[in-house]
């Protein structure tokens, strides 16, 4: 590909790599589906219990065919269809729904939930939990609400080496589908050394599209030098990405979309890693590669990755659309 027929290109050459595997993973495809079906079946207005995947053209894009995004259920008139979003809810969420008698479709993503039976399990044994993830974010407010019992929440190694627990013998942990791959197996270290008895899943509680979009970026650093990760600023996963290619050495930038590039970052750059979080959308990274184009003529190139084919069964309510 050239970019000859742009007025701004330069004879700068740029090759741009392309992740893989990047963007939409199963669970963000099934969420979104789940709201466009919603709207097809049930007509405008849907409301969403917080916004549907972190991502701020997703998000803007159901807006703008009828869903109504709320922070909070009591915002939510009686009787509206609403959807749960893939981040997961708390017990009390769920009880408030009910209590009002509100028609509900959950679009938390099922590898979500059974973190939290996971959670629930080791609870049920007597265990006290460590849930290994970031303060505030949706998922975690999620999973903490959905187990009884005591959940201790640890963010980071410093964090592990501070935490006082009641019954060391009867301890676990669980994480947040999200996390640095790296950064959780050192608090889990952590954890080990300090709790001999504790129990856990390892890091296997990180999805397989967080751990796959992370192995790429790990690929990505080696050959560029400079990484763009397309994803909005509230998303974990993002972040991770992006952090990941900085921990490595290289300049990486968190976009929305092409209008977030700046002509500065690419000065001395002949390669570009382009990767995307698993809420963003395939158009925005093609944008991306558009928007590229006014810094060089590009030559595009696309690294091997884990092939990725898991899709999850759509919710009862919207499965026959
Ligand atoms: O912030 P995040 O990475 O948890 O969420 P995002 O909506 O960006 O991506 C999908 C991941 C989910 C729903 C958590 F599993
Ligand atoms: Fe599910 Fe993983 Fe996607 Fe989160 S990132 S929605 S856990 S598949």
């Amino acid at each position: 590909m050239d970019g000859s027929h742009s007025p701004q290109v330069t004879s700068k050459a740029i090759k741009v790599i392309l992740a893989q595997p990047r963007g939409f993973c199963a669970g963000v495809e099934r969420a979104i589906d789940i709201v466009e079906r919603a709207l097809i079946k049930f007509g405008p207005p849907i409301y969403v219990r917080h916004e549907i995947v972190h991502n701020r053209h997703v998000v803007e894009d159901l807006r703008a065919r009828g869903a109504v995004f709320v922070d909070e259920l009591d915002e939510v008139p009686e009787g509206a269809m609403t959807v749960f979003s893939a981040h997961g809810v708390a017990r009390k969420v769920e009880k408030a729904a009910a209590g009002r008698a509100l028609p509900v479709i959950d679009a938390t993503c099922p590898l979500v939930a059974k973190v939290h039976a996971e959670g629930r399990r080791y609870a049920r044994q007597g265990r006290e939990i460590v849930l290994i993830g970031h303060a505030g974010h949706a998922e975690v407010e999620g999973t903490i609400g959905q187990i009884d019992g005591k959940v201790y929440l640890v963010q980071t190694i410093e964090d592990a080496g501070s935490l006082t627990v009641q019954n060391p013998e009867k301890l676990s942990y669980i994480t947040q589908t999200t996390l640095s791959v790296d950064d959780t197996r050192g608090i889990i270290a952590v954890l080990k050394d300090r709790f001999p008895a504790v129990v856990g899943p390892d890091v296997r509680d990180i999805c397989y599209a967080t751990q796959n979009r992370q192995e790429a970026v790990h690929h990505l650093a080696e050959l560029v030098d400079l990484i763009l990760v397309v994803g909005s600023k509230n998303s974990s996963n993002s972040n991770r990405l992006r952090e990941i290619g900085a921990e490595l050495g290289r300049p990486s930038y968190l976009i929305d979309d092409a209008s977030h590039l700046q002509a500065s970052w690419f000065e001395g750059i002949r390669t570009v890693g382009l990767t995307a979080g698993a809420s963003a959308p395939e158009v925005l990274v093609k944008g991306v590669i558009e928007g590229l184009r006014q810094f060089g003529q590009l030559e595009i190139e696309m690294l091997a990755g884990t092939p990725e084919d898991v899709k999850f069964k759509l919710p009862a309510e919207v499965a026959n659309v």
